[in-house]
């Protein structure tokens, strides 16, 4: 019975998820949360809560922790881990994790060692690691571009982007020089826990690379001159490049603790997104994904790498060739859970309470649910701004309103937002935590008039990952291995006749957004 093992190590929690190929089952499903189950590191949502001007930056250690921490839960539990044949893994994009010249030989060592966090730990240069939610390279954006004649989206398949691996560099290189100077390796998040879980530093897969600004996308290399604009150096501090299918090594020693053998292969990591693509099934369908996470993102294949003339959308390598068409909204569940805060709900209201008490538009009440600093658009103050009803302002303590009213926008940014994304999807695939909300995925059947279907297993980023290892170690082909892991459970109908409503709505939606836009300056 070979098992594969997929890990997501996403914003706010690690999920792992066992995959039994011969049963077609899954044997064990953990999800680890930062916040709680890791408080010592003081990051509720998976993060430091300190930054200012559009800083955002997490402890790698505890991307670490929670690895030691997972394994260990699944030890103690009995779950089979020798009987694991390949494992592989996701993680959040665009994060950089900086370590000095003694990272390879003390991964070399990690047996002999503690914990994951006390072994490399010393091996960092940069405590701490900007992740995908920093909006703070405004200025190095700008010097990117200008150094290749505003070409960045042309080459790359996204402009400079301010949450992108390649302006963070240039802004750790150009405010802390020093610091730089002692970086001997700068590693995206994917490609730090498949260093560590090989025992030595790592590649780097094409998908997840495309989301540093630097990489020539038709040419899957990295380009001179964007890497020559960024920091001084750069080509030898980044790890070598991988199609997603490779091998990245070998486990180390270290997981024996754990059951695990030792030396069982290690496919590349790649970003959650991408591997997404793989765990909902999508590669092979005409569909579109939206996956409802921290991030709320919309993504599909492409075949060729057509870009968003507006600059939100982005075109990543896909995980098994191709590529990958993706917006991201920082306003996921951090918006969703701001409401349910904010009015002390429970996840039902956001099932089918709200939905049933409201019309769909919402009588005319919008909101733009920028409760923390938006990438699509950019907005780097947060603030929710309202329209419609002139009552709604004092309207909004009614609960039901601003659920709907949140859920709206969110959907309405959805399908503004990936307008450019070419063809027409025969349906929509939708996974992540929000999936489970039956309200949600109504509204999206409604907004895109298409058939919206949420996968059976929750996390598809850890089952891609887990996926993309059998498939890659000879356990099955990939429409086998999505035949059996990837059905879909709930469809939700579009009704015709909320059609006309939600077109209105769509533009009073796009007035709203254009507007508030307009007073940002
Ligand atoms: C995609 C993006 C987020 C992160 C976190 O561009 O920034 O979706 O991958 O999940």
């Amino acid at each position: 019975m070979p098992l594969y093992l997929g890990l997501d190590s996403s914003t706010q929690s690690l999920t792992g998820l066992l995959l039994d190929t011969d049963t077609g089952t899954v044997v064990a499903e953990e999800v680890l949360s930062y916040g709680e189950d890791l408080p010592g590191y003081a990051s509720p949502q998976g993060f430091l809560p300190s930054g200012e001007d559009g800083v955002v930056h997490a402890d790698p250690l505890l991307w670490l922790a929670a690895l030691d921490l997972l394994l260990a839960r699944w030890k103690e539990a009995g779950v089979p881990l020798g009987e694991v044949a390949a494992l592989s893994g996701a993680a959040q994009q665009h994060g950089s994790v900086y370590t000095n010249e003694s990272l390879a030989s003390r991964l070399d060592n990690l047996d002999g060692s503690g914990s994951l966090p006390e072994a490399v730990a010393p091996a960092l240069a940069r405590p701490t690691a900007p992740i995908w939610l920093d909006t703070s390279t405004g200025e190095d954006c700008w010097a990117l571009e200008e150094a290749v004649g505003g070409r960045v989206r042309a080459i790359t398949g996204s402009p400079a982007t301010e949450r992108f691996t390649g302006p963070q560099i240039r802004k750790f290189a150009r405010e802390e020089p020093e610091a730089y100077a002692r970086t001997a390796r700068i590693d995206l998040v994917s490609s730090f826990l498949a260093s560590v879980l090989c025992g030595r530093p790592a590649p780097l897969d094409h998908a997840d690379a495309s989301g540093m600004n630097l990489l020539d996308l038709r040419r899957l290399e990295w380009h001179p001159d964007l890497l020559a604009a960024t920091a001084p150096h750069l080509r030898e501090r980044l790890p070598g490049l991988v199609p997603s299918r490779r091998p990245a090594g070998y486990l180390s020693p270290y997981f024996r603790r754990y059951g695990l053998r030792p030396g069982l292969p290690v496919y590349a990591w790649t970003g959650d997104n991408p591997s997404s693509l793989a765990g909902t099934g999508a590669m092979g369908v005409d569909c579109r994904v939206v996956s409802l996470g921290t991030s709320d993102t919309l993504f599909g294949r492409l075949e060729q790498p057509v870009g968003d003339p507006e600059g939100y959308g982005h075109v990543f390598a896909g995980p098994a060739g191709g590529y990958l068409s993706l917006i991201c909204f920082a306003n996921g569940s951090l918006a969703r859970e701001a409401v349910k805060r904010e009015h002390g709900l429970e996840w039902g209201w956001f099932d089918g309470d709200a939905f049933a008490r409201t019309p769909p538009g919402n009588r005319g009440n919008r909101l733009l649910p920028w409760f923390v600093p938006e990438i699509t658009p950019r907005v780097p103050i947060a603030g929710v701004r309202r329209g419609g009803e002139a009552a709604f302002v004092e309207r909004r303590t009614d609960p039901a309103t601003e659920v709907r009213a949140v859920v709206e926008a969110q959907v309405l940014a959805l399908r503004l937002h990936s307008a450019w994304m070419p063809g027409e999807p025969d349906h929509l695939r939708v996974t992540g935590g929000g999936a489970a909300s039956a309200g949600y995925r109504q509204v999206l059947a409604d907004v895109f008039q298409r058939p919206v279907r949420r996968l059976a297993v929750g996390n598809s980023s850890a089952l891609g990952a887990a996926l993309r290892a059998a498939e890659a170690d000879g356990a099955g082909s990939w429409d086998a291995l999505t035949d059996r892991f990837c059905p879909t459970r709930e469809e939700s109908e579009p009704v015709p006749d909320r059609q006309p409503v939600y077109e209105e709505a769509l533009r009073a939606y796009r007035e709203l957004e254009r507007t508030a836009r307009e007073g940002l300056g």
